[in-house]
């Protein structure tokens, strides 16, 4: 057992989650993760948020879209309800502690655990070779992310459950390697009706910002009109509505608009169809669009207010980054004194 080193932590309950600032947010992006953020931080939990930059550049980012998209990330999580003083929110580069823990996790993690990660398969495609290292080494930066705050939970998308539990594998492991019970095995939490929001012309497909199609995602900054109108052309099957939720289990598309509409409600599946049960597509839609313009108009406004002063949401990211650095820097330093390292 390493000197100095406090082996048996109490583990406080810490939510840890990130966004990328990879394209502009969607909807999938808000139900799946910044409204749940925003909820965690307002039941009382210590939350920390990251813009994480250096999983952006994975794959090929324009600096100047990269620098945009950042503060526009940003303002994202502030209008969706995280408050930079109740929690801490930073750009990833901003603290050099991720990337140090995370060249620790790439010893620690193997090539095999890395290989069986499908969001490399599908994102690298057919030419894995042409790939970057950093895409495929990804997971184990994310899991720095995590563990450089001993983060107890971490809210995400059904999307992200692989990587969190290549996470709690690289804990398991760097634990039992150097006899320690130094990180905690992290617990995801996915939870709600808007876990895995998918594309709006294909059911079976996430939606997702870097889709070629923009008719298949809403876009927090899409107007009203664009929004009712890809509601509109939303694929869906020409039957109406079911009574209950085992209705939809063959019928992906309109499973997916009735799980929007309740997220955006904060309703069951089967209290929104209790009202909606029995009506056609041709009725829901117009209401499902009003609901999501209701809902996403605030926040694209106040997105828009905080993208005028762009060096205001540089001076929140600094604050938050010297608080997310005074955390993550004494467990760095425990983590090298763990493995040996002379300091
Ligand atoms: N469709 C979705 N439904 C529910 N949650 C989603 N998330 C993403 N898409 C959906 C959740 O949003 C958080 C941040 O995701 P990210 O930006 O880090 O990366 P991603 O999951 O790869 O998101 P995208 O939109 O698909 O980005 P690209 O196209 O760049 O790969 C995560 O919690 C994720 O689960």
């Amino acid at each position: 057992m390493s000197e100095g080193v406090q082996t048996s932590p109490a583990f406080k309950t810490r939510v840890f989650s990130g966004i990328q600032p990879s394209g502009g947010l969607t909807l999938g992006n808000y139900l799946g993760a910044l409204k749940r953020f925003a909820d965690a931080q307002n039941q009382g939990i210590e939350t920390i948020y990251c813009m994480v930059d250096m999983h952006a550049i994975t794959v090929w980012q324009d600096p100047a879209a990269l620098r945009r998209q950042t503060r526009e990330l940003a303002a994202g999580f502030i209008a969706s309800g995280v408050d930079p003083n109740r929690s801490i929110l930073f750009n990833q580069s901003q603290v050099a502690e991720h990337a140090q823990l995370a060249w620790v996790f790439n010893c620690v993690a193997r090539m095999g655990w890395m290989k069986r990660m499908t969001q490399f398969k599908d994102k690298a495609g057919k030419n894995a070779e042409n790939a970057s290292l950093g895409l495929f080494g990804y997971p184990a930066l994310m899991a720095a992310d995590i563990l450089v705050y001993h983060a107890t939970h971490v809210p995400v998308g059904e999307d992200q459950k692989q990587h969190l539990e290549l996470t709690r594998d690289i804990a398991t492991k760097f634990n039992h390697d150097y006899g320690v019970d130094f990180f905690p095995i992290t617990e995801p939490v996915i939870e709600g009706t808007a876990t895995r929001v998918m594309s709006l012309r294909d059911g079976s497909k996430k939606m997702s910002k870097s889709d070629p199609s923009d008719a298949s995602r809403i876009n927090m900054t899409d107007d009203a009109e664009t929004i009712a109108s890809k509601i509109r052309k939303a694929r869906t099957d020409p039957d109406a509505l079911p009574s209950e939720a085992k209705g939809l289990s063959e019928r992906p598309e309109a499973r997916n608009l009735v799980n929007i509409y309740a997220a955006l409600s904060d309703q069951t599946v089967d209290e929104v169809l209790r009202d909606v049960g029995g009506r056609q597509f041709s009725e829901f839609k117009p209401m499902l669009a009003d609901l999501a313009v209701a809902k996403l108009s605030p926040i694209s406004s106040e997105m828009a207010r905080l993208m005028q002063n762009p060096t205001e949401i540089d001076a929140i990211l600094r604050k938050g980054a010297d608080q997310a650095r005074a955390i993550a820097a004494p467990i760095l330093q425990q983590t090298y004194d763990i493995i040996g390292m002379v300091r």
